[in-house]
């Protein structure tokens, strides 16, 4: 099977991909953290952090060993899994600007769409990363079209990340709290005459930054970007995951009586990473570490939600990320001094992290747990983000649409088979793509520099290189075997066609 099976319709890729499942409607709460790389989950293996509440879902329900995001970034990652297309389908699915317009067509099928068309009640609640809106926006109107355009009937969300202006949280595409004397205006290129930014008033700064983070400076944090007024409505990073969690609680008490979706974007362990007070200095690793374990007690917050309700059993739960874990990412917050001094690896081994070509950048912890419907297990089936469209589709009974790249693989989900799962996927990071078949993975040659400013590794290596992380999972070594690599290139190069260009270079970094 080679990946020109894309071209197929999905109809004929459900046939090929699975068993005949039994039609289920239970609730699905998808958890996807921003930046957590496997290395920081205790059940995977780290000694340095724990994550009581992960591990306690890992512990009951199955731990996938090979489960990828498509990208090694947020924006392309969410897209495809909420639109079941790969990315680099998308010209524009690139880390995106936190006033950049909505990048998924609101005529496109999605996941949550699907979930609505079965009974769902759907949610997103936390990171969105995704746009909102046509062109210029006006932040102090309804913002149409947004996540709701798009599938979710309820949304409260971050527009694009915590470092990302602007610093406001936009429920049903209204910002929150917003003062009509008051208003917000937020710009990418310039700042506002007089408004504090990290070059104007580097004393307000109690975050300080060492790349990309020179604009508006917000709770002490410089953001990128700038944005003037809106004061009343601006968060505050020490109450955000309590914040959020409130809305998750409330969606989940409303809609208790009926099947909901609920995506619930954590914003941890993203910079800049500011915890409540409370988690400060509990993991012993610095602010990202506190940040890990926040997120990982907002999951117990969830799971303890779900049971008081009496909700466990009828309800999946799947917990990963949207791309590998980076320590040093633009501010001067210690994490990388810490984290080596503390012998934590945020990779678990693997090479490269976020924004790598490297299997650190996609590879990311994923792990279902639905009580007295999972079996415990570890899986080594390979499954992709981009599968839940058409798994939990093939799952509930929910019509996926045709032509998508999103593969149905319900007994891998649902830990009945282990093993097995998709055969192959185009792997991006900053616009930069790879192909994994089987356990071989090819890194085409890229030119440019092989790190960014903040010093993580891209995948930029001047050559084809072929890699196989069976025998090899640190990627130390690229294989020599040239006619498989030939093999791999020629089935890459008729997928992606010319997309693929050795001096590709969209490091917005650079
Ligand atoms: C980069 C930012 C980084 C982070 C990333 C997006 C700098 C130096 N780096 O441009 O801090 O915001 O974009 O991360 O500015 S993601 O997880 O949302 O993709
Ligand atoms: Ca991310």
């Amino acid at each position: 099977m080679r990946l020109n099976k894309y071209l197929l319709p999905l109809s004929s890729l459900a046939v090929l991909g699975c068993t005949n499942v039994q039609k289920q409607m239970p609730n699905i709460v998808l958890i996807v953290a921003d930046d957590l790389g496997l290395g920081d989950v205790s059940c995977y293996g780290s000694r340095t952090i724990l994550t009581p509440h992960i591990d306690s879902l890992a512990d009951a329900g199955v731990r996938f060993q090979n489960c990828y995001a498509t990208s090694a970034t947020s924006t392309p990652s969410r897209f495809a899994m909420f639109t079941g297309m790969y990315p680099w389908r998308n010209p524009d699915a690139k880390i995106l600007a936190g006033d950049a317009p909505l990048l998924i067509d609101p005529s496109m099928p999605t996941l949550p769409k699907m979930m609505q068309q079965q009974g769902y009640a759907t949610a997103a609640i936390g990171k969105w990363h995704l746009g909102m809106g046509y062109g210029k926006l006006d932040w102090n109107k309804e913002i149409v079209p947004s996540g709701n355009t798009v599938g979710f009937d309820y949304t409260n969300l971050i527009p694009a990340t915590v470092d990302r202006v602007p610093t406001v949280y936009v429920e049903n595409g209204m910002v929150e709290g917003l003062d009509p004397s008051d208003p917000l205006l937020v710009d990418y290129e310039k700042n506002f005459e007089g408004e504090p930014t990290a070059l104007t008033n580097p004393e307000l700064m109690t975050m300080p930054w060492l790349h990309g983070h020179q604009g508006t400076i917000v709770d002490g944090v410089p953001r990128i970007g700038y944005m003037k007024g809106g004061h009343s409505a601006r968060w505050n990073d020490k109450t955000m995951a309590d914040y959020f969690l409130s809305k998750v609680n409330s969606f989940i008490d409303s809609n208790k009586d009926n099947p909901f979706f609920l995506y619930y974007g954590l914003h941890e362990p993203h910079v800049p990473r500011v915890p409540a007070e409370r988690f400060s200095g509990v993991s012993g690793l610095g602010c990202r570490g506190d940040a890990v374990v926040e997120a990982d007690w907002c999951v117990g917050q969830v799971v303890e939600k779900l049971r008081s309700l009496d909700l466990l059993e009828n309800t999946m739960i799947i917990i990963t990320s949207d791309n590998g874990a980076v320590l040093q990412d633009g501010y001067d917050d210690s994490a990388e001094e810490i984290a080596i001094a503390a012998g934590h690896d945020p990779d678990n081994g693997l090479r490269g992290g976020k924004y790598s070509l490297y299997d650190g950048g996609t590879h990311i912890p994923f792990i279902v747990y639905w009580k007295g419907h999972i079996e415990p297990a570890v899986s080594e089936a390979y499954f992709c983000q981009m599968d839940l469209y058409a798994t939990l589709g093939e799952i509930t009974g929910g019509k996926v649409a045709e032509g998508l790249d999103s593969e149905s693989y319900p007994d891998v989900l649902l830990g009945k088979a282990l093993t097995g799962g998709r055969p192959s996927q185009i792997l991006e990071a900053q616009g930069r793509l790879a192909y994994r078949e089987g356990s071989y993975v090819l890194i085409p040659a890229y030119d440019g520099a092989n790190y960014n400013s903040t010093g993580n590794e891209l995948g930029c290596n001047g050559y084809d290189s072929l890699w196989d992380l069976k025998s090899d999972p640190a990627q130390t070594l690229p294989v020599e075997d040239k006619d498989r690599l030939e093999s791999m290139k020629a089935t890459f190069l008729s997928t992606v066609g010319s997309l693929y260009s050795s001096d590709t270079a969209v490091d917005p970094l650079e």
